[in-house]
């Protein structure tokens, strides 16, 4: 049974709602063009592979089961593909809520910079507040 569909589809139903937050520009452009360069056969959509790479590509760690949800959740006619508008919507709920903790540890890759990871969490927080 697929309950959880149903009840998707009638709460879907209802108009679409935006109030939440908006991308910048830069970061549009940014999903755009992961679109663009890992559709590699250029048919304007991205199977289960070019998915995978794209989403990477924007900075996110998915698993293959994430991927495999999300093409489950938005491959409505089971072509196997996910479109521009599709794979915009599923990012921009993604980079919305990006952990900001992630962007710690980007930081911290960049204050490590002889690669040793002996360089920790609290040591990046001092130098940042210290570059504050
Ligand atoms: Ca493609």
């Amino acid at each position: 049974m697929s309950a959880g569909a149903v009840v998707g589809r009638v709460e879907g139903g209802g108009g679409r709602r935006r109030k939440r937050r908006e991308l910048t520009e830069e970061q549009k452009q940014e999903i755009g063009e992961a679109f663009a360069l890992f559709d590699s056969d250029k048919d304007q959509a991205l199977d289960y592979h070019e998915l995978k790479v794209a989403i990477r590509a924007l900075g996110f760690d998915v698993k293959k089961a994430d991927v495999q949800k999300i093409m489950n959740d938005f491959d409505k006619d089971d072509s196997g593909k996910i479109s521009l508008a599709d794979f915009t919507e599923i990012m921009t709920d993604w980079v919305l809520k990006r952990d900001p903790r992630e962007e710690i540890l980007k930081a911290f890759q960049l204050f490590d910079e002889d690669k040793t990871g002996i360089y920790n969490i609290h040591s990046v927080r001092s130098d940042i507040c210290l570059n504050l």
